[in-house]
């Protein structure tokens, strides 16, 4: 029940120490962007001579950078990213929390970030029911969903899902502008999007090959992603929005599916075995304080920490009990353990999947009795979780508070 989940998140959160960095960002609007389909290893890469990120991996020098972050998202792909971030919780093995329970309680960020004063809006050129997330975003308290219908979309400025993330951030501009502050404003891109299609006049790499495999469309459209995101930060800056936010990238899951990896192999030069193929979910995670400086940090963490990591930035303590599973990756205790949805998990040091623990650096196959330690925990964190969504237990919150 409701109580055996809070003694173990009680626990767990209790030998997390605050860091130096807790409330660094207070006050601050909160800009989060999703990079679609964006896998940490685009970062820092260049193929053919050319970086595929060149702006982001111009702002890592002066951001927290987390080298070392993971998706841990399931068949509900972006909402599930999305679900992660606003809840501190696992997403389902089946389906997608948004479609599946969307009329829970619960305690999303949003709601706790009203509590201080911020107003949250979400931008993202869908329509609204994609993902049924016109009736979740209400449920997790968002004030406003910026979703198609608020943005001109013609067949000039389209590709592939609708409309292209360049003109997404310069339409959105005066939307975001005109928002209360602070703020917390989540904006989807769609751009790099399977199966990474994209129209001549967009392409910023020089890679022209005839008929690009998919590996090579997929660095096209993430270079035109990070195009996109320059653009977006000019404009935070010109219309006097950079200074007074923090802006957080994370990508939402990974782009290349196994299906593609006898091509990926070819690029990363290398056997993509198991203990590759966890090693390949590691995603962007960036925050980019201005004003602030630049630092590598790096702790293991996922999706899931991101709520934590926020809260923890913006010294905001929740006024109500919380269940999040999540540990915020700037404290100065780091976090051990990375669960995935599959049961596969991470820890410093080793890899557990498909029925093997491998040493994570090394790759090597190593004795079973380094990861049997973390099994009972891995499944209680998805069990509890489980039972919070499916049980609907964080509508006894008010009832606690009551008490
Ligand atoms: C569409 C966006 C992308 O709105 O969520 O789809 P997904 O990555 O979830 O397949
Ligand atoms: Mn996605």
């Amino acid at each position: 029940d409701v109580d055996d989940v809070t003694k173990y998140i009680n626990k767990l959160n209790s030998n997390a120490p605050p860091s130096s960095m807790s409330g660094l960002a207070k006050g601050k609007n909160v800009i989060l962007i999703s990079l679609e389909s964006t896998q940490q290893l685009v970062i820092n890469r260049k193929i053919n001579g050319e970086e595929i990120t060149p702006f982001l991996n111009l702002i890592l020098k002066d951001s927290l950078y987390f080298p070392n972050f993971y998706h841990q998202t399931a068949q509900g792909k972006t909402s599930d990213a999305e679900f992660m971030i606003d809840n501190g919780l696992y997403p389902l093995s089946g389906g997608s929390v948004f479609v599946r329970r969307p009329r829970n309680d619960f305690y999303a960020l949003p709601e706790i970030l009203k509590e201080d004063g911020y107003y949250s809006a979400v931008f993202h050129s869908n329509d609204e029911t994609f993902w049924n997330r016109e009736n979740m975003y209400e449920t997790m308290g968002y004030d406003q969903f910026f979703s198609k219908k608020y943005y001109h979309v013609s067949e000039e400025n389209s590709v592939n899902y609708g409309l292209k993330d360049i003109p997404f951030f310069e339409q959105s501009i005066p939307y975001l502008k005109d928002l209360p502050q602070p703020f917390y404003a989540k904006f989807l891109t769609l751009t790099n999007h399977f199966p990474f299609l994209l129209e001549p006049e967009d392409q910023f790499l020089k890679d022209d090959e005839e008929n690009p495999d998919l590996v090579h469309r997929y660095f096209r459209t993430v270079r035109y992603e990070d195009e996109a995101i320059k653009r977006f930060f000019t404009l935070l800056k010109k219309n006097g929005l950079y200074d007074n936010s923090i802006i957080i990238l994370y990508g939402d899951h990974y782009g290349i599916s196994k299906s593609y990896h006898k091509e990926l192999e070819q690029v990363l030069d290398k056997e993509i075995t198991p203990n590759e193929q966890i090693d390949l979910q590691k995603v962007p995670f960036i925050i980019h304080i201005p004003g602030e400086k630049g630092k590598i940090i790096k702790t293991i963490g996922g999706q899931t920490d991101i709520r934590q990591t926020i809260l923890d930035l913006l010294g905001i303590h929740p006024e109500k009990p919380v269940i999040d599973f999540g540990h915020s990756l700037i404290s100065k205790k780091p976090k051990d353990l990375v669960v995935f949805r599959d049961g596969s998990f991470v820890t410093k040091k080793y890899t557990f999947t498909e029925n093997a623990c491998y040493n994570k650096l090394t790759g090597v196959k190593v004795k079973m009795s380094k990861c049997t330690p973390y099994f009972d925990r891995v499944q209680n964190e998805l069990n509890f979780s489980d039972n919070v969504i499916f049980g609907d237990l964080l509508r006894f919150n008010d009832e606690k508070m009551a008490e």
